[in-house]
């Protein structure tokens, strides 16, 4: 093994740290994650891959790379947020963020989880206050059409909270959010790209769940105790009408997810194929797997009534575990060995392969599709034949991307490292060819690299152009801002043999996954339509109050620089409704809405209507104001409302 090493990575003095992870997998770790505290990797705070091309930009003059004041980016980055619950959405190369999207939780600049339409789509508990106020969003993934992005939808997760929320693309906002039933520490998401049934069906129209956390099933607190209740599942949603399709139930645990250009499979990395239930207990075996789920037989089962459902849930489950499918002609599901705790599992631009990343182990393990497919038809002897590499790269391997040239671009979470390497090398080394070289090169991050995204990396159209590196920590890398600093997005320049380090982007913490995706695929309306709102007050002079009772409506149009309803008057326990519609027709137009005390505030963009409900539970004069620039005489852009006793 040392000799292999020492082949494929000759620069590396400390060969010895570079072997197999075994059972000092987690001193190693813990040690590698304490060592970056201590700030004590000085030597990486100025490499060569740093330093050189910002000497050879300023020789030059300027980067080819820089995006000039005026000049627009040639991609969106959509970027999870995190535990802040959005997705922000950067230009790059520029690395600029330009827009956050409130997805899981409230947002006080757009009025996300206070006006009555953000609320009908997050869910309200009994006293009308949204749902959830936190969330964490870890992976955003596009859908397809053709193999590659259509600049319909995204799709996010919420880890914390199983739930999954679709993003319109056209307008950058949410506009759907589902519940996932039955399961916790909802982790990984993908698309599909084809309909496994049906080859016409050429697009996304399902996206596929993984589910960390096993629970007790029913979760209902009567077997909390009782591990041999405690499962995960694998779900599929339905991507037009975001309704829960089905569950697998399995062995082990589900984390990210990947799928093939084929449409036939969809398959989840496994750290936990122990299903331990304690920290140790989840490494203690050498190899844990890359789980495949044939589609078309799992939709067969449930339609012919194979399923079982859980607790209040209504979706079929099917059974997805070892023992239930043991021959793989009629399988739905197939376990590949994977060594040690894997994390991503990413499929190459090509089709042809998964690829998974070993985390305690040094390794990426390649899995051909074909092959595959083979095993489900009964035409393999042994599963580990759909195995055609398994090679070394480096420390705490996670996520993969791709150039469409044939290389992978896989992060080193302990070596703070991106490896680039050659898939077919790869092939050839593990065959035997112990002379095919297959790392191509290696960069230094600054500083532990979570995941990494080429442009267009997952789709046929993966152009090898930028690759963006979401550093966990940053360190030394921007001025101290006390104990919590940002993390750290790297641009890399791909395009060439070697990589080359653009620039930094301190971000609030935390993105996890991203996808850089051509600027020409999304297309985005800037002024909204009228029409598009039943709530829509048409004309400024329609604007008014109306009482039923107690209940109030209040109508009001804004268009520049005033409320179309100077002063309305409320009395003390009205149930108060207030619908504004921005009648500016005019692109970057956006009017804002905040009532002093009433804790509300809410923008309207062009031709948009929204709505608040509230009580009106305090006497007095308040100054409705607009709250977003849109005027010379934005200042004076004020509304009163008074509330009687
Ligand atoms: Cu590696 Cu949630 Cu994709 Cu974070 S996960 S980095
Ligand atoms: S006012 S341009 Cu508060 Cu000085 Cu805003
Ligand atoms: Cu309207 Cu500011
Ligand atoms: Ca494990």
């Amino acid at each position: 093994m040392d000799k292999k090493q020492e082949h494929q990575e000759p620069s590396t003095p400390d060969v010895s740290r570079r072997k197999f992870l075994g059972s000092s997998a987690m001193a190693g770790l813990a040690g590698a994650t304490l060592g970056l505290a201590g700030c004590n990797k000085g030597e990486q705070g100025a490499t060569p891959a740093q330093s050189a091309p910002a000497k050879a930009a300023a020789a030059a003059g300027g980067d080819a790379h820089e995006i000039k004041p005026g000049q627009l980016d040639e991609y969106y980055g959509l970027w999870s947020g995190g535990h802040s619950g959005d997705v922000r959405v950067l230009g790059l190369p520029s690395g600029r963020q330009i827009k956050r999207i409130p997805v899981f939780t409230p947002d006080p600049l757009t009025g996300w989880g206070t006006t009555n339409e953000s609320k009908a789509i997050i869910g309200t508990k009994p006293d009308g206050t949204p749902l959830y106020h936190v969330g964490d969003t870890h992976h955003v993934h596009g859908s397809y059409a053709d193999g590659t992005y259509d600049g319909k939808y995204a799709w996010v997760n919420d880890k914390l909270n199983s739930r999954i929320a679709r993003i319109r693309l056209d307008i950058m906002e949410c506009d759907k959010i589902t519940d996932i039933p039955n399961v916790q520490g909802f982790h990984g998401i993908f698309p599909d790209k084809r309909d496994p049934v049906d080859a016409a069906i050429n697009r996304t129209t399902r996206v596929f769940c993984g589910a960390e956390f096993s629970i007790p099933l029913p979760n209902n607190g009567k077997t909390s105790d009782d591990p041999a209740t405690y499962r995960s599942l694998f779900t599929c949603v339905d991507a037009e009408t975001m309704d829960v399709r089905w569950q697998v139930v399995i062995d082990g645990n589900c984390d990210l997810v990947a799928t093939t250009y084929d449409g036939a499979f969809a398959a989840t990395n496994q750290y936990n194929t122990e299903m331990g239930v304690h920290y140790q207990d989840m490494m203690s075996a050498e190899k844990d797997a890359c789980l495949f789920f044939h589609v078309a037989r799992i939709e067969e089962a449930v339609k012919a009534g194979k399923f079982k459902t859980y607790g209040d849930s209504k979706v079929p489950v099917v059974d997805g575990t070892k023992e239930a499918n043991k021959d793989p002609k009629t399988a739905l599901t197939a376990y590949v060995p994977v060594p040690k705790n894997p994390h991503g599992v990413n499929a190459s631009p090509d089709g042809k392969y998964f690829i998974c990343a070993g985390k305690l182990s040094p390794t990426t393990t390649t899995i051909e599709i074909a092959k595959m497919h083979e095993w489900f038809d009964g035409k393999l002897d042994d599963i580990k034949k759909t195995i055609v590499a398994e090679v070394e790269v480096g420390l705490g391997p996670l996520h993969t991307a791709f150039d469409g040239r044939g290389n992978a671009y896989t992060t080193l979470f302990l070596d703070s490292q991106v490896v680039k390497w050659n898939i077919d090398a790869a092939i050839k080394f593990y065959a035997g060819d112990k002379n095919s070289k297959y790392v191509v090169d290696r960069i230094d991050v600054h500083y532990q690299p979570g995941h990494i995204n080429a442009s267009m990396s997952e789709t046929k159209e993966a152009d090898g152009k930028y690759l963006n590196v979401g550093c966990k920590f940053s360190k030394d890398r921007f001025l101290p801002v006390g104990p919590l600093h940002p993390e750290n997005e790297q641009i890399i320049d791909i395009s060439g043999e070697k990589m080359r380090l653009l620039r930094d982007d301190p971000v609030w913490p935390e993105p996890h996954d991203f996808i850089i995706v051509k600027r020409d695929i999304i297309k985005t309306k800037q002024v909204f339509q009228l029409d598009d709102f039943p709530l829509a007050t048409k004309k400024a002079e329609d604007s008014g109050v109306e009482r039923k009772g107690n209940k109030v409506t209040v109508r009001i149009a804004s268009y520049a620089p005033q409320y179309q309803l100077q002063e309305f008057k409320l009395k003390k326990g009205d149930e108060v409704t207030i619908i504004l519609t921005n009648l500016d027709n005019v692109e970057d137009l956006t009017h804002g809405f905040g009532i002093p005390k009433y804790d509300v505030q809410f923008i309207v963009n062009p031709q948009e209507t929204k709505s608040v409900t509230f009580k009106a539970d305090k006497v007095g004069v308040f100054w409705i104001y607009c709250t977003h620039f849109c005027h010379a005489l934005h200042l004076e852009m004020r509304s009163r409302m008074i509330v009687e006793a």
